[in-house]
């Protein structure tokens, strides 16, 4: 079986952490898979792979451009997996997603007839999401989930963890109503739950290779990756004498990214902030809103003396303005925890470009 899955869905929907869980899941009760993540820095390690790495998930990256258009990249990808024995290889997409059925499934299908096996196109909401389109209030967010969903053959209504057994239903019960072309699925990837039928459905479902009425040159769209500014970061720190608590830094900065953008009036759907050192322990803190909590999904296991770091966004502010603001943090919490820090690369563009 050569069997390839794109996972689309909104920033934050859990994406890389189900790509990670099912990746395992299936090596564990099927065979070999693999995962890609997929995103547009040039040069740079995603933060998203470095986590499946330090997880010691079967892992790639694609970066510097989106898959749906560069096929020949994604196809030798592909194929180095399935020589190796992988039956399953899930890829994540750039950006809001929008348009991968049509350029990545249609695309290979046209230009790689009969070479691999497409399974359900697949697109991950989180709970928050879904009561956003349930609330039926417009806005960008909402207008890019509708699009999305259009383009599924299965939803996966993730985080399920965070839901009671009604909110959980009445969800499920709007996204079986409302998008009847699709199965839906309830996980938690976080916590494992749901897997099994996750992997079933990839196995056995095969792709409807549809065309969904959505208007890809839409002006809402193009507005909404207008206002959207990409940054990657990598550095490495040390302190400059004694030992330091890698995780509350992290947290430290976080805070101060949110507090900085919250007061210039910005958002930010995902940022990601990813340390580990020489030994291999990492911590992972994730912030997703100005007015949400910041996340801390893994700390360090004891007190650390250098790290390097990875930090990846998606925020709705001006790139000026979110370099202006990312790198104060960086400065201030480096003083805070007397940190010498040397960067390695610096990206920060508008996605709309
Ligand atoms: N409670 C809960 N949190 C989750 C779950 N899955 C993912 N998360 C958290 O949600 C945040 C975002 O998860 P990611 O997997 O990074 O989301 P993503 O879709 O890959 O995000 P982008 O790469 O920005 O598009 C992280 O803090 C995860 O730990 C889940 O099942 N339950
Ligand atoms: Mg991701």
């Amino acid at each position: 079986m050569k069997k390839f899955a794109v996972f689309s869905g909104f920033l934050g929907s859990g994406k890389t952490t189900t790509m990670m869980a099912l990746t395992k899941y299936y090596a564990a009760h099927y065979g070999k898979a693999a995962m890609i993540s997929n995103d547009l820095g040039e040069g740079v390690t995603l933060a998203d792979h470095r986590l499946a790495q330090l997880n010691g998930v079967n892992a790639s990256e694609i970066t510097d451009e989106c898959i749906c258009f560069c096929h020949d990249v994604l196809t030798r990808q592909l194929n180095a997996y399935y020589d190796d024995g992988c039956e399953l290889v899930i890829s994540d997409i750039p950006g809001f997603g929008v348009g991968a059925l049509e350029h990545v499934y249609h695309g290979l299908t046209e230009g790689y007839p009969g070479q691999f096996q497409l399974a359900p196109f697949t697109v991950l909401i989180e709970p928050c999401n879904a009561a956003l389109l349930r609330s039926g209030r417009e806005s960008d967010a909402a207008y890019i989930l509708r699009a999305q969903l259009l383009e599924a053959d299965l939803i996966v209504l993730n985080k399920c963890d965070l839901l009671g057994e009604e909110e959980l239903t009445a969800d499920r019960a709007w996204l079986v109503e409302n998008y009847p072309q699709a199965e839906v699925l309830a996980i938690s990837a976080a916590k494992g739950d749901g897997l099994g039928k996750l992997a079933q459905a990839l196995r056995q479902g095969e792709a409807s290779m549809r065309h969904p009425a959505i208007d890809y040159d839409d002006e809402n769209l193009q507005n909404a990756m207008d206002q959207v500014t990409e940054y990657y970061l990598e550095y490495h720190a040390r302190v400059c004498c004694d030992y330091f608590d890698g995780t509350e830094y992290l947290k430290d900065l976080a805070f101060m990214i949110q507090a900085e953008l919250q007061a210039g009036g910005f958002e930010i759907p995902h940022l990601k902030l990813l340390a580990w050192n020489a030994e291999g322990d990492y911590a992972k803190v994730d912030l997703q809103g100005v007015e949400r909590p910041i996340e801390t999904e893994r700390c360090f296991k004891g007190p650390c003396t250098e790290i390097s770091v990875s930090l990846n966004a998606n925020a709705v502010s001006p790139a000026d303005k979110l370099d202006a603001i990312i790198s104060e943090a960086v400065k201030v919490a480096a003083l805070m925890h007397r940190l010498d820090y040397t960067v390695f690369k610096k990206e920060c563009f508008n996605l709309g470009e």
